[in-house]
């Protein structure tokens, strides 16, 4: 697949950062997609990467900052992923993060175990492994919307002219180096490894895609979500906050947003799990 997704100009998307291998929440944010698109007839899913690998923790050793209790099933997250998106061609889409990226070039992450690429591959098995690999090969490094939007993994660190720079990073080679020797590999060290950008430099890099902000997540937001300047928004859908702090992004495809500031809380900002969401967070 391309390096960088081309999203549509019509339509609603919803937007997931990182999973970590958390299969109830892979289920309650299809479950808003097939709410939306059965409203709307027009809905894409968009996942910004890391996926997969989660804790591999008893309930007894779980600690309260990681918020509710799950076990890792990323092999069964990236499974239900290839059949939604034959069940929805073409609106289904997803970013690499730098979990997926040990997978398919990059370093061994060491996150949860000492080499999560090797542990995951081998609960799998080499022929789910390989299937698995082909999936992620799919998954695109930037993705951009006409509606102003550019979402990536990491934050928006990298110096880019233009698409093509993006569209000629090379993902593989990577394998035996560490995360510090990624982080200087132009464009794709800081795409998928940085945790914050400068404004300025985050400015340059979406006016280089043709958009007006960027949306990623990489780094856990304990409160739900962080606004940075006018051009960065980071989400925590996901992994390392409770339930009642987890958000999701919906943005109006055909609209033109001209910055973060732009997008409300209760509109484009929404709670993954309304019913028990923060009294804040609900809009
Ligand atoms: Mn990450």
């Amino acid at each position: 697949m391309a390096r960088v997704l081309r999203l549509p100009d019509h339509g609603r998307l919803l937007v997931c950062t990182d999973l970590q291998g958390c299969l109830r929440d892979f289920h309650r944010i299809v479950e808003i997609f097939d709410e939306v698109d059965a409203a709307t007839g027009d809905a894409h899913l968009l996942f910004t990467g890391d996926l997969i690998h989660g804790p591999h923790l008893d309930e007894r050793d779980w600690p309260d900052f990681l918020g509710e209790y799950y076990r890792d099933a990323s092999d069964e997250v990236i499974d239900e992923l290839v059949v939604l998106s034959l069940r929805h061609p073409g609106r289904i889409h997803a970013l690499v993060g730098n979990h997926e990226h040990g997978h398919i070039g990059g370093p061994h992450t060491a996150k949860f175990a000492a080499d999560e690429v090797e542990l995951l591959e081998a609960r799998m098995g080499p022929r789910a492994a390989e299937r698995m690999r082909q999936v992620l090969r799919g998954f695109a490094l930037v993705a951009v919307a006409p509606c102003g939007a550019v979402f990536t993994h990491g934050a928006p660190a990298a110096t880019v002219q233009s698409i093509a720079d993006i569209e000629a990073a090379p993902l593989e080679g990577f394998e035996l180096g560490s995360a510090l020797d990624i982080l200087d590999a132009p464009i794709i060290g800081p795409i998928l490894w940085a945790r914050s950008a400068a404004p300025d430099v985050a400015a340059r890099f979406v006016r280089a895609l043709g958009g007006t902000f960027c949306i990623y997540g990489h780094d856990v937001i304990p409160e739900g979500f962080e606004r940075v300047g006018d051009e960065q928004m980071v989400v925590s859908t996901s992994f390392g906050v409770p339930d009642a702090r987890k958000i999701y992004v919906s943005l109006d495809l055909g609209a033109r947003y001209r910055s973060v500031r732009e997008l409300r809380l209760g509109h484009e900002i929404l709670p993954l799990y309304p019913d028990v969401a923060a009294p804040d967070l609900r809009g």
